[in-house]
């Protein structure tokens, strides 16, 4: 039996087995370099001068934590340089960025450093990330530009650091997962393609905004709390993390239905999730790995955000799940 570790294949490996573009898999790899620099910073963060807020707020209204900027620094320097984006949307930049590339026909939307909440608490954070094809485009790109081509996605994923720096993306065929190996200082294979169960027993909602719910996802909650006596005629159990990337990850590899509703209360009309760089890039990943998502009453490919920081009601995850929380609004 040799003892050679089994050689597995890498980003590149892959993506050509996917048939990514060069311009495609090119600006991947620059995605991927700024995150493994991202991770880095994460690491270093408890020794540097300060981990927490910064006391700056972002254009969201958000504390803006240090480790943010930084995050959004290291794409816009490695995006901004890559000769095939033509323009950036980062949660930590009111406009859109345009790079002026000549002939560059992508547009990459993302955010640097999501769920930093819990970066004081050593929780599980990421940078998830969207491109989109903007060739139908034959002038400078504006936001118009990047707000039409939100369904023309031709890539989309996530890093996530956490125990194991882990890459999770797709270029529209399979949906796959890979581990890094600090040894070979590399992405390597670990499965090649998720698929989530079409039934689950598992949500991921922040019950604390109960008193907001619209009656949809209350009558389907309390369905799922009611146990194997109760509407859901199961028993459920329920995950928060506070970290889109860390809950939807969960949702890929165990099933379940993960839900930012519409809020009853000031300013949460649309939910809280915003749809250019987190809903869409992780409701796509959603679908191609056979599950649901849906934007409110749309399907996820149906919607078109107004404004390149619309926020959205979002379900997804396991189909049948998500069938009954639309079913619930009857
Ligand atoms: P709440 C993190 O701030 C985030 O944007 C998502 O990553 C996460 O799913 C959500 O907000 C958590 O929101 O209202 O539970 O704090």
């Amino acid at each position: 039996m040799s003892n050679r570790p089994e050689t597995r294949p890498t980003l590149n490996d892959w993506l050509a087995g996917q048939g990514a573009t060069p311009a495609l898999a090119a600006t991947l790899g620059e995605i991927v370099s700024a995150c493994i620099g991202i991770c880095a910073l994460v690491q270093a963060a408890p020794f540097a001068a300060k981990t927490g807020a910064g006391g700056a707020t972002n254009i969201q209204g958000e504390i803006q934590q240090p480790l943010d900027v930084l995050a959004h620094d290291l794409m816009e320097l490695r995006l901004g340089a890559c000769p095939h984006v033509a323009a950036l949307v980062s949660e930590e930049v009111a406009d859109l960025m345009v790079t002026h590339a000549p002939g560059a026909n992508l547009a990459v939307c993302f955010d640097p450093l999501d769920g930093s909440s819990n970066i004081d608490t050593n929780g599980v954070i990421g940078t998830i990330f969207s491109i989109l094809d903007l060739s139908f485009n034959r002038h400078e790109p504006d936001s118009e530009t990047v707000l039409a081509a939100s369904g023309r996605q031709i890539g989309a994923g996530y890093v996530m650091y956490g125990p194991v720096l882990m890459l999770v993306l797709s270029v529209g065929r399979d949906v796959a997962r890979f581990a890094y190996d600090s040894v070979g200082g590399r992405f390597e294979l670990v499965d090649p393609k998720l698929t989530i169960e079409p039934e689950a027993a598992e949500f991921l909602i922040n019950v604390a905004h109960r008193r907001f719910w619209d009656g949809a996802t209350t009558r389907y909650i309390e369905g799922c709390i009611g146990g194997e006596d109760g509407p859901g005629e199961k028993s459920f159990n329920m995950r928060w993390a506070g970290s889109m990337v860390a809950d939807v990850h969960r949702v890929l590899l165990k099933g379940g239905i993960f839900i930012y509703p519409a809020l009853a209360r000031p300013g949460g009309e649309n939910g809280k999730l915003r749809f250019l760089y987190e809903v869409n890039p992780l409701g796509w990943l959603v679908e191609l790995a056979g599950g649901l998502a849906m934007c409110g009453k749309k399907r996820i490919g149906e919607f078109r955000p107004a404004s390149l920081h619309a926020r959205v009601p979002v379900a997804m995850g396991s189909a049948e799940e998500v069938r009954k929380l639309a079913g619930s609004g009857r």
